[in-house]
């Protein structure tokens, strides 16, 4: 059986001769107007990207290479005994469109646990930060650092032919998938005061080790969290700040730990992927200010204030769903499955009857549905993984998934530099004063 890079190197010249008969067939077609609104307004739906991991539906939310969540959930992979997808079998669909088997899967769990070891100058980093430091700091500190390894990055010094960049890019990817565990288990263990992490065990996949890293691999029921988690959190498609970010510097062809340690910067804002960790602040201080079962009308009155106060709802709203998430459904799933009398479960429940109501008649937000990040943190809390701040690092974990396989594949591709056109104001003006 191919591995995954065999498998690349079969499906690029003719995934290549593809994109040439498009580009010869549909190259000077348009997608239509681009308006001045949307160039103040953050380019939403601004078709500008090529991204062929995922494509994200507003109605329907996220599929990976064509599959939903639950396709992906029956189709891929599981561990002995689980029911969850394995991330391995994700990463190999994300990157070829293919259904691995249950042995290309188990190869790539060894690999990367054979690729996990830090180089000790990043263990000594993370070591050296203050436990003030935010862990997505650490985090990006520490995958920018990997670099230092990067096969792409040595080869292009010495001069390689364009042909051989994604080669070198598939061997750092994968690199960096790898040792994500080690130095999010570092972190953990290092903030929150307990000592080193436990070693990685290369008789066990991806989503055990992250578990075990963390101290949380005797919990079977958190190790099969962790492989749900990190499967809907791999991928939204390319344009979300995570996925575009790295995108974007991978086309300078900076390595993929300088691209991915750019994402990880843009994941750790409040809007993106730091709303899992504001969500659960946001929770605990409504339960603090009403108690832990407090009436609907009670919490009506905290979601009001919150908006009153000129606060956004975390973990409400999209710039492109206009559904409730599917990523949010797979959790309460599994919620209903593993912990259905949870008090934190119950409130964001609660929480979901409430607020799509709530911003309606506020009458601002385009969509008054949940995302991912209003449930993840309810979940990890019921597992003991109670500290917000690292939240974020876990959607990190995650997000290296997707932006991995697109960095690999504008490698193969001959993506060139990104370079949009910006305007002033002024120039705007102009422009536009006699039409
Ligand atoms: N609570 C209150 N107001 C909200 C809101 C929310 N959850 N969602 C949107 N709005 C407001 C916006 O702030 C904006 O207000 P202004 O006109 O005053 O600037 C208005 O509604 C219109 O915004 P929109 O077009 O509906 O949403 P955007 O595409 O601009 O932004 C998002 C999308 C996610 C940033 C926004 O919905 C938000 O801030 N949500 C809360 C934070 C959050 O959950 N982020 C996580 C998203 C998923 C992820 O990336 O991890």
């Amino acid at each position: 059986q191919s591995t995954l890079k065999e498998r690349l190197a079969e499906l690029i010249p003719a995934e290549i001769e593809n994109v040439k008969a498009i580009r010869a067939e549909h190259g000077q077609k348009t997608f239509g107007q681009v308006t001045v609104d949307q160039v103040y307004g953050g380019m939403r739906g601004l078709p500008a990207l090529l991204w062929d991991g995922s494509v994200l539906d507003p109605e329907e939310g996220i599929r990976f290479r064509g599959k939903t969540i639950e396709e992906c959930q029956a189709a891929l992979p599981k561990a002995p005994g689980g029911s969850e997808p394995l991330p391995e079998g994700l990463f190999w669909l994300l990157l070829t469109g293919e259904i691995p088997t249950p042995e290309q899967v188990n190869q790539l769990s060894k690999e990367w646990a054979a690729r996990a070891a830090l180089p000790e100058f990043v263990e000594e980093i993370i070591d050296r930060c203050p436990g003030t430091l935010h862990p997505m700091s650490q985090f990006s500190m520490a995958v920018t650092a990997l670099n230092h390894d990067s096969s792409f990055a040595k080869a292009y010094s010495e001069g390689i032919s364009k042909k051989e960049y994604w080669g070198h890019t598939f061997e750092d990817s994968m690199d960096l998938i790898a040792k994500l565990p080690n130095i999010a288990g570092r972190i953990y263990q290092n903030v929150y005061g307990k000592g080193k992490p436990a070693p990685i065990d290369p008789s066990k996949d991806y989503s055990w080790n992250l578990a075990h890293v963390l101290g949380f691999s005797d919990n079977e029921a958190f190790v099969e969290l962790m492989r749900l988690y990190i499967v809907i959190h791999s991928d939204h498609e390319g344009g979300n700040v995570s996925a575009h970010t790295g995108k974007l510097v991978g086309s300078a062809l900076s390595d993929p730990f300088l691209a991915f340690g750019a994402s990880l910067n843009g994941l750790a804002g409040p809007l993106h992927g730091l709303a899992n960790q504001e969500v659960l602040v946001w929770l605990r201080k409504m339960q603090d200010k009403i108690g832990s079962n407090a009436s609907d009308e009670a919490v009506k009155e905290y979601v009001w204030s919150t908006l009153k106060g000129g606060q956004v709802v975390p973990g409400y709203g999209h710039a492109v769903l206009r559904k409730t998430d599917p990523r949010y459904t797979a959790q309460r799933a599994f919620a209903l499955k593993h912990l259905p009398e949870d008090p934190l479960f119950k409130l964001v429940g609660q929480v979901y009857n409430i607020v799509p109501d709530i911003l309606l008649e506020a009458g601002k937000a385009k969509n008054p549905w949940p995302n991912v990040d209003a449930h993840s943190g309810a979940l990890l809390t019921h597992y003991g993984l109670h500290q917000m701040q690292f939240y974020t690092v876990l959607f990190g974990v995650s997000r290296a998934f997707g932006v991995a396989a697109q960095l690999i594949w504008d490698r193969a591709l001959g993506a060139p530099l990104e370079r949009p056109k910006s305007y002033s104001s002024e120039a705007i003006k102009k422009m536009f004063a006699n039409r």
